[in-house]
């Protein structure tokens, strides 16, 4: 089932159980925040939240916490609901293999009923902005698919791309914005500044729900969203034109926000709660000029909260940036089992590899610093057995408590990057790396006692059979 709109989603998660409508009259602040937490805090099953009664607004619809369980996301994907966690990142590996989809362009798109230009640009006669964490600088968008295009190739589908950044909200035609050095889009400012040019943007919110997973997806530079959506879909991604710059937009989306970020313009931007579970504080960012909004009729105002994980962004960013890791390591060693890169979007990344000899599970945890999303994230690396499974805590602090000798299988690396957020690094954008390899070694690398591994008993797996029947038939 491929979604082509927030709205069906939301139809969906509602037939499902699994979108609770509030009601009753809130307050923007602290209301609809802290419920979109609390929703982080009552475990896996946590539903979406659908809010249209706040106070001090005439006329909002709020959707938070989309993606913010498991069995959310795994409807995301059109799933069934209980889909195991690691059943839902082996599909989604499944899917990559489809890789590109060519996208279906269609010219009805629902956000061309309604449009302001000009001086009549108005975010917020459009959007219910809300404070999220309570030190936040001011509104944010935070779970938008930005699109943007290649300054110096503009007529390359694959270069144009798709990503989530954050949003302040900082005027009525305004917004500061921050690209990570690492990303696509940091890349395309770059270019667009070298000219002296604006780079023209396009900032959509409220998408369809696997549209919101492929913008925080980290794929090679030229590698194209849309050709990704439609592989995790299964259904060609639905697209529309944007009126204003022309660019490639999500059919289905609720508002299509375009302008320019202005070249070589900073303004203060900050501080914000982020998925660190740290504040970053205010810092000098870029600046975009909104020039037209177009919107659907009754819009859904689409926020995420995030904060001390796991919150709805650690659910939205965790396979997806697993399913990427584990296919750029593949493609240069097939022996790579499995990845486990959950954590703080993947700021500590535990990899299950075979070896062929003595020292390769160290090469495979080096390699992973250098992926896309390796140099702007990967800090600590964990390798593992391939019959240790790094989705399962337990057998990784096992093999990390028996399989390493710290002074040989510990390896650090100084200053490397990482996104500035990081709030180890030091100064901000560098860091040192760990790589742990929690391997038994294998020849010629001799190291330690570990003689025969004490496997499970050739029996075992029938007994778990045996006794879940007796304690079934009790
Ligand atoms: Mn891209």
């Amino acid at each position: 089932m491929a979604y082509d709109d927030l709205r069906s989603f939301l139809e969906t998660l509602d037939k499902q159980g699994q979108l609770l409508h509030i009601g009753e009259e809130l307050s923007p602040e602290p209301d609809l925040a802290a419920a979109a937490n609390a929703a982080g805090r009552i475990g896996d099953g946590a539903p979406a939240l659908y809010f249209d009664n706040v106070r001090g607004f005439t006329d909002a619809r709020i959707a938070m916490n989309v993606h913010g369980s498991w069995r959310n996301h795994a409807l995301a994907l059109g799933l069934p609901a209980a889909t195991s966690v690691k059943d839902q990142v082996e599909e989604f590996a499944r899917r990559w293999d489809a890789f590109p989809v060519a996208p279906e362009r269609r010219e009805d798109a629902p956000w061309r009923g309604n449009s302001l230009t000009g001086t009549d640009v108005d975010l917020f006669a459009v959007l219910p902005l809300f404070r999220l964490n309570d030190g936040d600088g001011g509104f944010y968008l935070d779970k938008a698919a930005v699109v943007s295009r290649d300054p110096e190739d503009p007529d390359n589908f694959g270069k144009q791309n798709v990503g989530t950044y954050r949003i302040q909200v900082i005027g009525r035609d305004r917004l500061a914005f921050q690209p990570v050095p690492m990303h696509d889009v940091a890349q395309h400012l770059r270019k667009a500044e070298e000219r002296d040019e604006d780079l023209p943007i396009a900032i959509t919110l409220g998408n369809d729900p696997v549209m919101s997973i492929v913008a925080g997806m980290p794929m090679a530079y030229d590698r194209s969203e849309y050709e990704m959506a439609g592989a995790l879909r299964g259904a060609p991604a639905p697209i529309a034109t944007a009126p204003h710059t022309g660019f490639d937009v999500p059919w289905g989306s609720e508002v299509v926000i375009e302008g320019v970020i202005e070249g070589r313009k900073r303004q203060l931007e900050g501080p914000f709660g982020e998925f660190t579970g740290h504040y970053s504080g205010g810092r000098r960012m870029p600046v975009i000029r909104v020039e037209r909004i177009s919107y659907r009729d009754d819009p859904v105002f689409e926020s995420l909260y995030l904060g001390m994980p796991w919150t709805e962004v650690d659910y939205l960013v965790g396979p997806n940036t697993c399913v990427p890791l584990l296919k750029q390591l593949r493609a240069e060693f097939p022996e790579v089992r499995a990845v486990n890169a959950m954590y703080t979007h993947g700021l500590a990344v535990i990899i299950s590899t075979a070896k062929r000899y003595g020292g390769f599970a160290k090469a495979v945890g080096l390699r992973a610093l250098t992926t896309p999303h390796g140099l702007g994230y990967v800090s600590q690396v964990i390798v593992v057995d391939e019959d240790v499974d790094p989705f399962d805590l337990p057998q990784v602090m096992w093999a990390m408590s028996a399989k390493v000798n710290p002074a040989d299988d510990v390896v650090v690396i100084p200053n490397l990057s990482v996104v500035e957020l990081a709030p180890a690094a030091s100064p901000a954008g560098i860091t040192s790396k760990m790589l742990t390899d929690a391997t038994t070694p294998v020849a010629p690398d001799n190291r330690g006692n570990f003689s025969t591994p004490a496997k499970d008993l050739p029996e075992t797996e029938e007994w778990v059979g045996r006794l879940k029947s007796l304690l079934a038939a009790r």
